[in-house]
């Protein structure tokens, strides 16, 4: 007799580009790799084009395409809305879904306004009393050097925190014939760099800090004020132009310092003119008693710094974070063969499967995708005001 296999755990897919295949291959490969309490089965993919809809269920997995997600929210067979579109349909998708029952997945940030954040928060503390769960998906948070940074600090190891140095650098507009791709559009994104790779930092820094931003001052800049009108485009590549020119209406980049609850004085900077960066995100905590530095170009190793060895043989040390009693790192491979950037999504999907499982809220909820989202907001009107210094609200 074959053991009884865990209950069917229905998904349903909303955007199919970057952030979408990202996460289609982790609801494909978590259950080979994990032992869950529910089984994911991925139903269907929604997007508006109906061909590019079903080419994408083919190619990433999906059993069904439609064009309508909102036939998503009445399905029984479909338990989780994950969403990977863009900031702007964030808020009402994941409102509807939680009012219809469904578990969501929200990509970060979490939306384009402090306004439509508090209304995702307050929708899904209202959705947690009847069981249903939500998680926003700041997937750095689940590379096992990072995971296991938090638990260093978490333990002590680094005593009391007094800098968090956090950079996110990419490059992949400084050409200003790049076009006007979404992510370049207030309207959609919400805001630039800032809120596309800043909010990482921010959500990393509070997160292996162990302590909340309260005040910020800030720089933005916009360097490429105008730029060829794009064609279909999902993001990150352009798509042919459509010919003409429109204004860049975020920031390319974003520069400021912080300070912690717990006293740390912190610096950020996002920016996607670091030519020669193409996923530089990197993160040194400072402590009395030691230090931690990542740099996800080379995410497998942790630089670990115990100061309260002797002077003689103390100082940066790299951990391959590939051990069995590493996080996650013990249901992949041998120590050695080293992870990728899409095992953070399969292990983001594992720990929100995992706590629909067991009935726990997992984390980061979407309160803690509000309070990033107002350590954003902080962060422009400190920029638009001479970097005048923002309490975070
Ligand atoms: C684009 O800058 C982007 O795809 C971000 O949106 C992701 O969150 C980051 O992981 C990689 O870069």
């Amino acid at each position: 007799m074959s053991p009884a296999q865990p209950p069917a755990l229905g998904v349903g897919l909303v955007g199919y580009s970057f952030m979408g295949r990202a996460h289609s291959q982790a609801w494909r490969s978590v259950g080979a790799f994990f032992d869950l309490p529910r089984r994911p089965a991925m139903v269907a993919v929604a997007g508006r084009s109906g061909p590019d809809v079903a080419r994408a269920a083919e190619q990433l997995g999906w059993a069904e395409a439609v064009t309508d997600v909102k036939e998503l929210l009445v399905r029984d067979d479909i338990h989780v809305l994950d969403i990977c579109t863009p900031g702007d349909s964030h808020a009402e998708l994941a409102v509807a879904a939680l009012e219809a029952g469904k578990h969501v997945l929200c990509e970060k940030p979490l939306a384009n306004t402090v306004a439509e954040a508090e209304a995702m928060a307050a929708a899904a503390e209202r959705a947690a009393a009847r069981g249903v769960r939500s998680m926003v998906g700041f997937n750095y948070r689940r590379v096992p050097a990072i995971a296991l940074a938090r638990r260093l600090v978490a333990d002590g190891r680094l005593g009391r925190i007094r800098h968090i140095r956090a950079q996110y650098l990419q490059d992949w507009i400084t050409d200003p014939l790049f076009p006007l791709v979404w992510r370049l559009q207030k309207e959609r994104a919400g805001s630039g760099a800032l809120g596309d790779i800043g909010a990482h930092i921010i959500d990393l820094a509070q997160f292996v800090g162990g302590s909340r931003i309260t005040g910020v001052s800030a720089v933005t800049e916009t360097f490429v004020k105008e730029r060829p009108l794009a064609g279909s485009s999902d993001g990150l590549a352009p798509g042919a132009s459509s010919g003409g020119t429109g204004p860049v209406t975020v920031d390319d980049a974003a520069l400021f310092t912080a300070r912690t609850a717990a006293g740390a004085l912190a610096s950020f900077e996002a920016t996607r003119f670091a030519a020669g960066r193409k996923n530089a995100l990197r993160i040194e905590l400072n402590g009395s008693d030691g230090s931690l530095a990542f740099d996800f170009e080379s995410m497998n190793d942790l630089w670990f710094h115990d100061h309260t060895e002797s002077a003689r043989t103390a100082g940066f040390r790299r951990i391959l974070v590939t051990e069995p009693d590493h996080p996650y790192a013990g249901a992949w491979w041998p120590p050695g063969h080293l992870l990728g950037y899409e095992h953070s999504f399969t292990h983001e999907i594992h720990d929100f499967v995992q706590a629909i499982g067991d009935g726990s809220d997992p984390a980061p909820s979407f309160a803690d995708g509000l309070q990033v989202q107002r350590v954003l907001a902080a962060v422009e009107a400190s920029a638009c005001d001479d970097s005048r210094w923002t309490p975070v609200g």
